[in-house]
C-alpha cells in the first residue's frame, strides 16, 4: 500500500516507503527527524497529556491580525505560549484561569532531553511545552518561532495521532519549502542555523488514529527564557 494523501494515516509498517521503525533522517544542516522515537514512551505520554488538558484545555487563540487559529492550543511547563490582539508572548500563567500552567510531566521532559541528545544538542532543559491540537482541515501557516529569548537552544517537536505534512522552508518566507510527512511517534529536533527557518503545517487530511481518533497532537518543547 502506498502512503498517499487519501490513505488513512495509520502507519503501515510494511509499506515500501515506510521509514524504519526507529531511524534518524537529516532534513537540514541542524535538523533531524527521529522516526518513532516517542513510541516507547507512549503509555506515559497519553495520561500526562490528559491531566494537563484537565487544567488547561485546548482553546482557539486569536492572532494579533485578528484571525482565530484553527489549531487548538494548550501549554505546560514554567511558561506557556499565548497570542491575542496585543501580540505573542510567553506567560507564566494561563490567561484563561489565572493559574500557573500545569507542570511539565517527567515523561515529556525526559523525551525532549533524550531527543535533543540524540540529535547532538546536549543539556537541553525546556521550560515551555506548547501543545497543539489539529483536527482534519486545521493548518498552521508559514511562520518563524521568534518569541524565545535566545535562539541558541533547539526546538523539539513530537507528533502524535493522525499524520501531517510539515512544511520546512528557508530563511525568507518566499523560499521553497520541503514537505516532510510526520507520523505518530515521530520526533523532530531543529537547532543551530535551522532554528529560524520558516515552517508550517499543511491542512490535515481526514483520518482516524487507533489511539487518538480524528486528531493530531503536537508537543513543541522550547527554552523560552
Ligand atoms: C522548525 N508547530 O507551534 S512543530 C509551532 O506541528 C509549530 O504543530 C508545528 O510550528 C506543529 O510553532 C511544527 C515543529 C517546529 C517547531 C519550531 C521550529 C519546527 C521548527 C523552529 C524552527 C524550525
Ligand atoms: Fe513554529
Amino acid at each position: 500500500m502506498r502512503r498517499n494523501e487519501d490513505t488513512p494515516a495509520t502507519l503501515d509498517l510494511f509499506a515500501d516507503d515506510a521509514p524504519p521503525l526507529s531511524s534518524t533522517e537529516q532534513i537540514g544542516p541542524c535538523s533531524f527527524v527521529l522516526h518513532g522515537f516517542a513510541l516507547p514512551l507512549i503509555d506515559r505520554l497519553l495520561p500526562a497529556l490528559e491531566s494537563i488538558l484537565q487544567r488547561a484545555p485546548f482553546r482557539h487563540m486569536v492572532t494579533p491580525g485578528g484571525y482565530t487559529m484553527s489549531v487548538g492550543l494548550s501549554s505546560c511547563g514554567q511558561f506557556g505560549w499565548t497570542t491575542d490582539r496585543s501580540g505573542y508572548q510567553y506567560t507564566p500563567t494561563d490567561p484563561q484561569t489565572g493559574q500557573p500552567w500545569p507542570e511539565m510531566p517527567l515523561a515529556m521532559r525526559e523525551l525532549a532531553q533524550a531527543a535533543a541528545d540524540a540529535a547532538g544538542f546536549a543539556d537541553f532543559n525546556p521550560d515551555a511545552c506548547l501543545i497543539n491540537r489539529y483536527i482534519p482541515g486545521a493548518k498552521m501557516s508559514l511562520h518563524q518561532d521568534k518569541d524565545e529569548h535566545s535562539y541558541q537552544w533547539p526546538v523539539v517537536s513530537v507528533s502524535l495521532g493522525i499524520a501531517a505534512v510539515f512544511l520546512f522552508g528557508g530563511h525568507s518566507r518566499s523560499d521553497k519549502s520541503q514537505r516532510i510527512p510526520l507520523f505518530h511517534g515521530d520526533v523532530v529536533v531543529w537547532g543551530g542555523e535551522d532554528r529560524l527557518r520558516f515552517h508550517g503545517v499543511m491542512p490535515i487530511k481526514q483520518a482516524v488514529h487507533p489511539l487518538l481518533g480524528e486528531q493530531r497532537i503536537n508537543f513543541t518543547f522550547r527554552k523560552a527564557r
